[in-house]
């Protein structure tokens, strides 16, 4: 449809409505920048775009109808220069050519990065020490029968860890272990000694819950069975151990007593705060508490299944957020079961 040699108002505006849409559909279609340049050429080239044939036309045109029709054309060459700069715009964004390149030197966002509990932390560092040493690390159930939690280890019947008010039962002797010791006598029943083990895992009382009480809390005990075994293999292995974990120069053992071990002794170590001239944290003593240990009660070997005649051994057991707690100076036994990271974030490694 071409424009007439002398066009009327009415034939310049149809046709350059029939431009307009035309130009626009081209320009704002264009697949790429090739195709974009293409459209340009072909309706705003300077030597032969369509325009160019209204520019013309105006000369054509009656006086009169001359400065709407220059009207026309300023607004029809305006949208499209305006369609072809917004596609071009368009596809050189998503090419990429507005990217900026990486500024190496900005700061980086700081983010947040999970960690290992302070309780885990203080698990692994016991079992590396003791790996060492030929401990392994032996797991089993929490749920318990009242046999493998207290009757192979030498409680007696009416013993008052026993009562309801003390242990968390599920149903008629299925308990939640209060210690790990039933991961041992498991052991024992499946190796035959030598066995040096470690049994780490949750274990229940029922505790309120205070600031030094937990109803569910990590232990750690360690087993040690062979034949010749005695209480100087005790002494300087549980020595050895508050070397390497917390340095310390000097360690007690005071006489103490648990069902499953005979003799029995908890072991001390110089407060890690004070260094033994008496503070707060350790009541004056200079000494701390961390963990309670004794020779394996005979008894505790025949329940397994062990020959108290030919074999003897060590045990120990301990608290491993109590250890947290002096080692990361915590007051509180709770802030470790709270999972509030603004805690936790300040102890991970
Ligand atoms: C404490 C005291 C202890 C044990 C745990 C044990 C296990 C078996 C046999 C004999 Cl199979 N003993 N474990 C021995 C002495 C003390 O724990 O104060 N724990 C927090």
């Amino acid at each position: 449809m071409r424009l007439p040699e002398s066009p009327s108002l009415a034939d310049y505006r149809r046709h350059i409505e029939r431009l307009a849409a035309d130009g626009l559909a081209a320009l704002g279609d264009a697949a790429g920048l090739d195709a974009l340049e293409a459209a340009r050429v072909e309706f705003l080239g300077d030597r032969r775009g369509q325009l160019l044939e209204f520019q013309r036309a105006l000369g054509a045109l009656a006086r009169d109808d001359k400065p709407e029709a220059g009207k026309l054309f300023n607004t029809v060459k305006r949208q499209l220069e305006a369609a072809l700069a917004e596609r071009r715009d368009q596809l050189g964004r998503a090419a990429g050519a507005y990217r900026r390149p990486a500024d190496l030197t900005m700061p980086a966002r700081p983010q947040w990065r999970g960690a290992k509990h302070p309780v885990t932390l203080v698990i692994e560092e016991i079992a590396a020490i003791f790996r060492e040493l030929g401990f392994t690390v032996a797991l089993g159930p929490e749920a318990e029968s009242e046999w493998y939690n207290f009757g192979a280890l030498n409680f007696p019947a009416d013993h008052p860890a026993m009562d309801m008010h003390d242990t968390l039962y599920l149903r008629d002797d299925v308990l939640l272990r209060t210690h790990t010791s039933p991961v041992q006598v498991r052991t024992l029943q499946r190796y035959a000694p030598p066995v040096r083990i470690l049994a780490p895992g949750n274990v229940y009382r029922r505790d309120f819950f205070d600031a030094s009480h937990a109803p569910m809390f990590a232990q750690i005990e360690g087993l040690c069975i062979d034949e010749g075994v005695s209480f100087v293999d005790l002494k300087a292995t549980l020595g050895h151990f508050a070397q390497r974990f917390f340095g310390a120069a000097r360690a007690r053992f005071r006489p103490s007593f648990f069902p499953f071990t005979e003799p029995s002794a908890e072991m001390d170590i110089e407060c890690q705060l004070c260094h033994g001239a008496g503070c707060p944290a350790c009541k004056g003593t200079g000494w701390m508490e961390i963990l309670g240990s004794g020779m394996v009660h005979p008894a505790v070997l025949e329940a397994a299944g062990i020959d108290s005649e030919k074999y003897t051994g060590w045990a120990f057991g301990m608290g491993p957020a109590r250890i947290a707690q002096q080692r990361y100076g915590v007051g509180d036994i709770r802030v470790f079961y709270d999972s509030d990271v603004r805690f936790l974030e300040q102890i991970a490694e």
